[in-house]
């Protein structure tokens, strides 16, 4: 069954705070460890659906810290739980930081975790352009000042049909724009990743593998929906490096390549944005790329999808829902258009 989100109109006060809302990491970690032991005598065994045999040695051993500017720990700390979860079991920590799609730091699913680390994330500016009345290069810190921090349990379902569950910490990206007041003329943004071969070997000539920086967009309107949030931090904690730290995009209905890392910029326009995937594969991947079980890659179905942890021997297929499950949430945004073609 399709769990949906709870309208804050369903939900009663008592409600938002016990049970899977979790303020203390500690249990966090028991959940993960728990998730993470069921899985063990297959894990081994398991392989993805590329092929692509799941790193025993990292399974095992402790991942190199990183522990991010104090500052961040702080105010990512004082998130409040949001309404905006479900009942469905978190992927364990451990899966959401070691299988990772980050290609500026490999295009295997074990390299951003062992590579990360060369990523420096503090001091951290990000430079507002375009179509605002206040441009500029913002620290992080004063563009996250403003605002508080919420957690929000949500679907990631990569268009490689894997998907898991993930409690981010974040901001509304629809706060932030306003932040920067927005002109009239603004119709979309558009978002990069930092571009630095020296701290990211990804992006370093020999593996040549995307065009960099890797740029995504939205719509303007997709941008101000309540779901998307701007993350900061996972399980109760500052995002990882191999998750895009320290300021990462997260919408929720859309393939997991929309929700660009390590963003160094944010520009309104009023043009359509050229972004990464499109550019380098515009029959497989579209400007929209809203999760549709209905519209298939040219080169697999999108019916389906793996949950993580998923192995060989229990794959644990579900069956993937329209807009991954947030129709009720955004499907007014796509009102006459034909999806099949914007996809
Ligand atoms: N800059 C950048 N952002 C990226 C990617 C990437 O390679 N580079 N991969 C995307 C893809 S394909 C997915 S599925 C998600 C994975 O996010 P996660 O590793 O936090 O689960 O990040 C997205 N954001
Ligand atoms: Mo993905």
């Amino acid at each position: 069954m399709l769990l949906k989100i709870k309208k804050r109109s369903d939900i009663s006060s008592s409600e938002i705070t016990p049970e899977h809302i979790y303020h203390d990491r500690r249990r966090f970690m028991q959940q993960s460890g728990r998730f993470a032991l069921a899985g063990l005598g297959l894990v081994l065994a398991g392989c993805s659906q590329e092929g692509e045999a799941i790193d025993k040695k990292l399974q095992a051993d402790a991942i190199p810290s990183q522990p991010g500017p104090a500052w961040l720990k702080k105010k990512v700390l004082e998130f409040k739980p949001n309404v905006y979860t479900t009942t469905e079991a978190l992927t364990p920590h451990k899966d959401v930081t070691t299988y990772n799609n980050f290609y500026e730091f490999g295009t295997g699913k074990g390299d951003p975790v062992r590579n990360a680390h060369t990523l420096k994330t503090d001091p951290w500016s990000v430079v507002i352009e375009g179509e605002v009345a206040k441009p500029g290069r913002y620290h992080l810190e004063d563009i996250l000042k403003p605002h508080s921090m919420e957690e929000r349990i949500y679907r990631l379902r990569c268009v490689e049909a894997w998907s898991m569950v993930i409690p981010w910490i974040g901001i509304p990206l629809a706060n932030i724009l306003k932040q920067f007041e927005p002109t009239s003329k603004a119709r979309f943004v558009e978002f990069t990743t930092l571009h630095d071969p020296e701290q990211m070997p990804g992006q370093q000539a020999s593996f040549g593998s995307l065009d960099w920086p890797y740029v995504e967009g939205l719509r303007i309107d997709e941008a101000m929906n309540p779901l998307t949030l701007m993350a900061t931090g996972l399980y109760g904690d500052i995002l990882p490096n191999q998750n895009g730290a320290p300021f990462r995009l997260v919408v929720p209905w859309k393939y997991g390549f929309k929700s660009i890392k390590s963003i160094v910029k944010i520009r309104l326009t009023e043009q359509q944005p050229k972004t990464t995937w499109e550019t380098s594969a515009p029959k497989e991947y579209g400007f929209y790329a809203n999760v549709n079980p209905e519209v298939d890659h040219p080169r697999w179905s999108q019916k389906n999808e793996r949950r993580l942890p998923s192995t060989l021997l229990s794959p644990n297929r579900i069956e993937t829902h329209r807009f991954n499950g947030y129709e009720e949430e955004v499907a007014d945004l796509y009102k006459g258009m034909d999806l099949s073609r914007f996809y």
